[in-house]
């Protein structure tokens, strides 16, 4: 099966394509006029209405194209950090431009509870049905950044399944084996073969 992804975000892109790619699937960038999306993000608390809405978006873009009998996917992720419930979640991305990885390291400078997830939401459209599937990784905050891999938030997120290196340090493989992306994807392949809702 050939799925449009349509994101931004050209690593979610990588990193989908090297788990399908394994599972007999293709992935691919969705480009408008050469473009990838650039998604207006809702203000919402759930990243199951945020992932609705990009697909929407998405949707409308390809409205009348000639990619409109594509299986279009969307995501959205964010990481959860125990100690401050919800933070910084939906607002991830937003986080990310403004505090950064420091800020972050800052904020729970004093904590004793380093306790973090990513959770990713997949929605996939295709032929007017649409699935839904979700993955977590669940893992804690490193006190400083390491490693040169992933992108976002991997230099100080130590997953729980790992052998206590940052998603940084660990290649895209290792990554893949173990993400909340994953998870997420391999739920979403699984309910493609039950009816769709
Ligand atoms: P799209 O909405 O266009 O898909 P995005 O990068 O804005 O791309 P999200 O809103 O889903 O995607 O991501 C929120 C933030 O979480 C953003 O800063 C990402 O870099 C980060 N993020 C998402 N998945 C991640 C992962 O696997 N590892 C590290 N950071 C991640």
């Amino acid at each position: 099966m050939k799925i449009l992804f349509a994101t931004s975000n050209q690593n979610k892109i990588r990193e989908a394509h090297a788990l399908l790619s394994e599972l007999g699937h293709s992935v691919e960038e969705l480009r408008i006029n050469g473009n990838l999306p650039d998604f207006i993000e809702p203000q919402s608390s759930d990243l199951k209405e945020v992932a609705n809405s990009k697909l929407k978006q998405a949707i409308s873009l390809i409205k009348d194209t000639e990619l409109e009998d594509y299986a279009i996917m969307v995501e959205d992720s964010g990481l959860f950090i125990d100690e401050f419930p919800g933070f910084p979640g939906v607002f991830s991305s937003f986080v990310y431009d403004s505090i950064g990885l420091n800020g972050i390291l800052t904020l729970l400078e004093k904590s004793t509870n380093r306790s973090a997830e990513y959770r990713t939401v997949t929605i996939l459209q295709w032929k007017n049905k649409i699935w839904e599937s979700s993955g977590v990784c669940k893992g804690t905050i490193s006190v400083e950044k390491l490693g040169k891999e992933g992108f976002g938030y991997d230099p100080i997120f130590i997953p729980l399944q790992g052998n206590g290196s940052t998603f940084s340090q660990m290649n895209i493989k290792q990554k893949t084996l173990i993400s909340h992306r994953t998870f997420s994807l391999k739920g979403l392949l699984d309910s493609l073969k039950l009816p769709s809702k």
